[in-house]
């Protein structure tokens, strides 16, 4: 990685960000949250990109410090770690290409980092991303959607694979070779069994279930230890102040007992919204159930949130708030 120092930037970003200090820690958590089987924990950190400010923020979880790394591109979205190379993948909206970004966590704050492979221009409105086994798959949010997979390591980006599945997409995850996606501009979420086996070209969802109550989502994060699956709802995209997430708990037998069509009703979910949430675009969001958080990408509000895990529908503040210009995705080390 190289680096220069960029005093200015550090300048900048402690405008930007207040230099916030605050600590964030997992206190409080419900019990049954708490108790939940340990995993093993690999980093603390919690990278958020930006779309507007050619700035990656690191906010490290254990001892509440941050970073402000300087990008050479402006407009950036999904983002991904590989925790085998230290090294992130970043979609690079700006040249509409997926780049390697490797030794992120020796990074400080002001350092501009230039990215060590760049991949092939195959997608022209890049979201979300999501890593598997070496490979990136990459949203181009375009109608309708398409999905490019790539062979990735810290020196070179190739095309795999190319997806056409007839809906446009925002968010990703895979977890194992199947994955999830969100149909923007609706309640629906997908999923793709054996998505990292399936040749490319027209690609059909395995099924498809709504979200009742659920405007329109962008984000989704499944946490597998836990088995709880969070969606966030921008609402009205025009509106600032009508955000939520919704918390699906016992995800995956709530997903098999709706079936394909079917819907998931309000009573199955936990909803996380009004006027104390500072939720107004969530685009992005993980959820980790042993620290008993959820990390939110809050576009509208141009902030980085950090909620507990609730137990019950609430009009719930966010344990930390931060401010964060253009924020659109994020991602986590553990
Ligand atoms: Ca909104
Ligand atoms: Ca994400």
């Amino acid at each position: 990685m190289k680096k220069v120092s960029l005093l200015a930037c550090a300048i900048m970003l402690c405008f930007a960000t207040g230099c916030e200090t605050e600590s964030i820690d997992a206190t409080n958590q419900p019990s049954n949250i708490s108790s939940l089987k340990k995993a093993s924990k690999t980093g603390s950190s919690v990278y958020v990109s930006s779309n507007t400010s050619g700035m990656l923020g690191i906010f490290n979880i254990e001892n509440g410090s941050s970073k402000m790394i300087g990008l050479p591109y402006a407009d950036a979205d999904g983002v991904v770690y590989d925790g085998s190379r230290d090294a992130i993948y970043h979609v690079n909206r700006s040249d509409s290409r997926l780049v390697a970004i490797s030794n992120i966590s020796n990074a400080m704050t002001g350092d501009m980092v230039m990215p060590t492979a760049m991949g092939p221009t195959s997608f022209t409105n890049g979201r979300e991303a999501t890593y598997y086994n070496n490979k990136v798959v990459v949203v181009d949010d375009v109608t309708p959607g398409r999905l490019s997979s790539y062979h990735v390591n810290t020196r070179q980006i190739s095309d795999f694979r190319n997806y056409d599945v007839g809906f446009e997409v925002w968010g990703i995850q895979s977890t194992g070779k199947d994955l999830w996606a969100i149909e923007d501009v609706s309640n629906v979420l997908a999923y793709f069994e054996n998505f990292h086996n399936a040749p490319s070209g027209d690609l059909p969802a395995t099924s498809e279930v709504a979200i009742e109550g659920l405007v329109r989502t962008h984000g989704l994060n499944y946490d597998e230890s836990s088995d709880i699956m969070v969606l966030t709802d921008i609402g009205s995209a025009g509106s600032p102040d009508d955000g939520a997430l919704v918390v699906i708990t016992d995800f995956k037998n709530k997903f098999m007992q709706a079936g394909d069509g079917g819907t998931i009703s309000l009573s199955d979910q936990i909803r996380i919204a009004g006027d104390l949430t500072q939720l107004g675009n969530p685009v992005d969001v993980v959820v980790r159930a042993q620290e008993g958080a959820i990390y939110v990408a809050e576009r509208a509000q141009q902030k980085f949130l950090v909620f507990d895990i609730p137990m019950d529908n609430c009009n719930c503040e966010p344990t930390h708030s931060y401010d964060f210009p253009g924020a659109s995705a994020l991602t986590t080390d553990f």
